[in-house]
């Protein structure tokens, strides 16, 4: 594995804020792509975080901090990826389901897909199946990204394709979802259209539907 990248993990995992902007500088420099940094890097990082808060090693306040260290690169990451006026894939409504408030995915999602020429309508996290179908109907949206990270939420998932179907939608959508908590399995037990591991696969997968 490359040391830059090795070095972005680190200081994701030793919740570096100060130090991250300039291993992240370092990785661009050496021509490392942006989906790289986030996927081997950044990524892989909050995993060590994550493990460490399950072992008990780390408390809420490290995997508030490990957010906050993950968020400050965005900005630089994003400056680094193709993006401009070109909308032409289309629109994607992203967000995060009701009582989840994980954020970070859903937004390299979202970042990856303007960058490829998708117009992204970001509603946020903990939005509601009724907001997600209402923005489908007003914006003309067909294209639903749903990222969920509580196993405890998953139910939202369904909530939004039940909402579709009562709006006379479920044919005209796609559904996909993504999220350390969801899987193929859970996409056909919601009776969603499509399961995205990456932020890679959701640009593979909402591209398919164009
Ligand atoms: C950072 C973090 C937080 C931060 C979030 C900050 C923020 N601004 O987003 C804060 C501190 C707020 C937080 C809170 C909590 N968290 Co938390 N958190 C994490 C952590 C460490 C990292 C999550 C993350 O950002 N990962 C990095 C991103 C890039 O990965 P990702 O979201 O999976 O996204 C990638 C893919 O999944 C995919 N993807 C994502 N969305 C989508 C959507 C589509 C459509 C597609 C196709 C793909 C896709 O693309 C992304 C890039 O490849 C994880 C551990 C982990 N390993 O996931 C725990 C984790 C998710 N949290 C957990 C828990 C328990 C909580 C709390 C309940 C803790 C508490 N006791 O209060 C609260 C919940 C609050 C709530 N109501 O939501 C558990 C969940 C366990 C479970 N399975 O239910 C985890 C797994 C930690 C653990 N191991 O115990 N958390």
């Amino acid at each position: 594995m490359n040391e830059s990248i090795l070095a972005v993990r680190k200081a994701i995992d030793e919740l570096d804020l100060d130090g991250i902007a300039a291993i992240v500088e370092k990785c661009l420099e050496e021509n490392l792509s942006p989906e790289e940094v986030i996927e081997e890097g950044i990524s892989k990082g909050l995993e060590t975080v994550g493990r460490k808060f399950e072992e008990g090693e780390y408390f809420l306040a490290d995997l508030i901090m490990a957010g906050e260290v993950a968020k400050e690169v965005m900005p630089i990451l994003k400056a680094k990826m193709r993006h401009g006026d070109d909308n032409s894939k289309g629109k994607v409504i992203l967000a995060t389901v009701a009582g989840d408030i994980h954020e970070i995915g859903k937004n390299i999602v979202g970042l990856i897909l303007s960058a490829n020429g998708f117009e992204v309508i970001d509603l946020g996290v903990d939005v509601s199946a009724e907001k997600i179908i209402d923005t489908a109907k007003t914006t003309g949206a067909r294209l639903l990204g749903l990222s969920a990270l509580l196993t405890t939420m998953v139910g939202s998932i369904r909530e939004v394709v039940d909402a579709s179907r009562a709006a006379g939608l479920r044919d005209k959508v796609k559904i996909v979802i993504g999220g350390a908590c969801t899987s193929e399995n859970l996409c056909e037990e919601m009776g969603a259209d499509a399961y995205g591991e990456t932020a890679i696969d959701a640009l593979r997968i909402f591209t398919s539907y164009t």
